[in-house]
């Protein structure tokens, strides 16, 4: 029988697909037996059970006077070498190399231990920060002195390749679900609770309403969709956008049509009801809100855009349109809602492409495969 390795892992602990993805990889180590060590500034948000194996360490940063910011790295780094020591860690898991990475090096530094380091890149490390000189070095630094880096796409894997030019090898490992969750519910209730008559089609957005979710062109595309048929549209989520989407939906005269939703928990219920999700970012590492869709059942729009046609297979499980190309998104999404037979189609496959790509007990055997083999290192 293989040993139980002690993981720490550190993510931002708040909403988000990182923070989410490495919540919910601790959550199945931690089924598997191994002991799970959460070195973040709160606990994570998707950790809401008990588990005896998963463990929780705060990062308290304090506010000194004598400090224009407040040192969280430092903090981290600090926190990360007590927790390797007292519990003689074998692995400590990453997510994001800015900062966590350079921190966890640090940190294995202070701890003086020989703990393998895993980074996982996740996007905004790479497709923002990577753009800033002033960042290029520490990330470089990050990702070449980890002992095994991943990427959550191929796409990432290139762009961090082509931008940072690490000297190191970079594995992809796909997103996952938990698909004891992220699966189709009967949640039909829902439609009458908000309104949503039996001949509307629905479709759903999920995002934090960054400016790189391109929420704007969810909206236009939505306004053709609904000209030609009736629909409802559900955005999910909260963020800087928010205030030009209200405008927009008003101007446009979508007020009755287009619901707000804000953040929500349990969003399989609401993919439940939808009959398409739409992903129309510029920027996307992978899009795991795609994700959750296609696990109930539901076909997906997407832009050609970093991994999301790595998720959505364009005329398989769903379409895939340019950046900003409103007029075909909305075509592909009536010849979709107008042809009951082929959104049953796409719907199953959807769901195959879930259990053939990314099944969440193949994806954690990835991780510890790589645990694994870097404990023969030592
Ligand atoms: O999409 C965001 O803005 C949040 C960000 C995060 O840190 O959670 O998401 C990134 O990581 C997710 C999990 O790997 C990916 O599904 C998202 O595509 C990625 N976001 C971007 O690349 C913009």
């Amino acid at each position: 029988m293989k040993k139980k390795l002690k993981i720490g892992i550190t993510c931002y602990p708040t909403v988000g697909g990182s923070g989410v993805i490495a919540t919910e990889l601790g959550k199945f180590l931690a089924e598997r037996g191994h002991e799970i060590h959460f070195i973040t500034s709160s606990i994570p948000f998707r950790l809401n059970k008990m588990y005896h194996n998963i463990y929780f360490h705060q990062v308290e940063v304090n506010q000194y006077a004598v400090f224009q910011y407040p040192p969280y790295d430092i903090a981290l780094a600090s926190k990360m070498a007590e927790v390797i020591k007292r519990e003689k860690l074998d692995i400590l898991h990453v997510h994001y190399a800015m900062p966590h990475a350079v921190c966890a090096i640090l940190g294995k530094q202070m701890a003086g231990t020989n703990v393998k380091l895993v980074t996982t890149l996740h996007g905004t490390d790479i497709t923002v920060l990577g753009y800033d000189p002033s960042l290029t070095e520490a990330i470089r630094f990050g990702i070449e002195q980890s002992d095994y880096v991943t990427a959550v796409s191929k796409a990432l894997v290139h762009q961090t390749n082509e931008l940072i030019q690490p000297n190191k090898y970079i594995d992809t490992v796909y997103n996952f679900i938990d698909e004891r969750i992220y699966k189709k519910i009967d949640s039909m209730y829902l439609k009458s609770e908000y309104g949503i008559s039996s001949d509307e089609k629905v479709l759903i957005h999920v995002s934090n309403f960054r400016n790189v979710k391109r929420v704007p062109d969810v909206v236009k595309m939505f306004a053709k969709v609904r000209e030609r048929i009736p629909a409802k549209l559900l955005l999910v989520g909260d963020g800087p956008e928010m205030t030009i989407i209200c405008k927009l939906v008003q101007e446009l005269n979508l007020t009755n049509d287009v619901l707000l939703l804000g953040k929500q928990d349990n969003l399989e219920e609401l993919y439940s009801i939808s009959d398409l999700m739409l992903l129309l970012s510029q920027k996307e590492s992978f899009g795991l809100v795609a994700l959750e869709a296609m696990a109930c059942g539901v076909p997906c729009i997407g832009t050609n855009i970093g991994g999301i046609p790595e998720v959505i297979t364009d005329e398989y499980n769903g379409f895939i349109c340019e950046l900003g190309d409103i007029n075909t998104m909305a075509e592909r999404a009536l010849t979709l809602l107008m042809d009951e037979k082929l959104h049953q189609q796409f719907s199953r496959n959807a769901l195959e492409s879930v259990r053939a790509r990314f099944l969440s007990k193949n994806i954690v055997n990835q991780y510890e495969e790589i645990y694994y083999r870097l404990q023969l290192e030592n």
